[in-house]
């Protein structure tokens, strides 16, 4: 009986490996490598499925100290050196701007992100009702993808439609990891 149990334990213990080896393969990821207007890099950020959304975890060195806006915009293409090739924020629900804005926010309006006296900065955020999976309207790979942009100013939170955040100061294309 004893014997029994020993083996049954060590059936289910390959049996629970394997299926947690299934899970970090099915468990998508995304990542972007940002620029700055000169095309310098200036930063990464990384993006996960976790249960209701997407989380965000981006570092960024480089960068002018200070607060600056960061979205989620609605198209993968950054040109220098004002990159609104990457269009307006992602917005797949059809909201208005920001997080305090009564009818919004956009599924792009991400926290302001602070930057320290040494340029660098870093930031984590979860993103409710959007997915790495398919190419629906929520998703980060809709057709033309979706790019990531840092703001030379604060985001308000409340003007439609992009927080009077000024000039685009950097950007970088979403893409699937690894
Ligand atoms: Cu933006
Ligand atoms: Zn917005």
């Amino acid at each position: 009986m004893k014997k029994y149990l020993v083996v049954l334990g060590v059936v289910l213990a390959i049996a629970a490996l394997s299926s947690a080896e299934s899970v970090v393969k099915a468990h998508p990821q995304a990542k972007a490598v940002l620029i700055n207007a000169e095309g310098k890099e200036v930063g990464t950020a990384t993006f996960e499925m976790v249960p209701g959304g997407i989380k965000v975890d981006m570092q960024v060195s480089g960068l002018p100290p200070g607060f600056h806006a960061f979205h989620i915009h609605s198209v993968g293409l950054c040109e220098p050196p004002d990159f609104q090739s990457a269009g307006p924020h992602f917005n797949p629900y059809h909201k208005k701007h920001g997080k305090q804005n009564p009818e919004g926010p956009h599924s792009g309006d991400l926290p302001n992100l602070y930057v320290g006296k040494d340029g660098t900065g870093d930031l984590d955020a979860l993103v409710p009702a959007i997915t790495l999976l398919g190419e629906g309207e929520n998703s980060l790979f809709h057709p033309g993808g979706t790019s990531i942009v840092i703001h030379a100013s604060p985001d308000d939170n409340t003007t439609d439609p992009a927080g009077n955040a000024g000039a685009r100061i950097a950007c970088g294309v979403i893409t699937r990891f690894p």
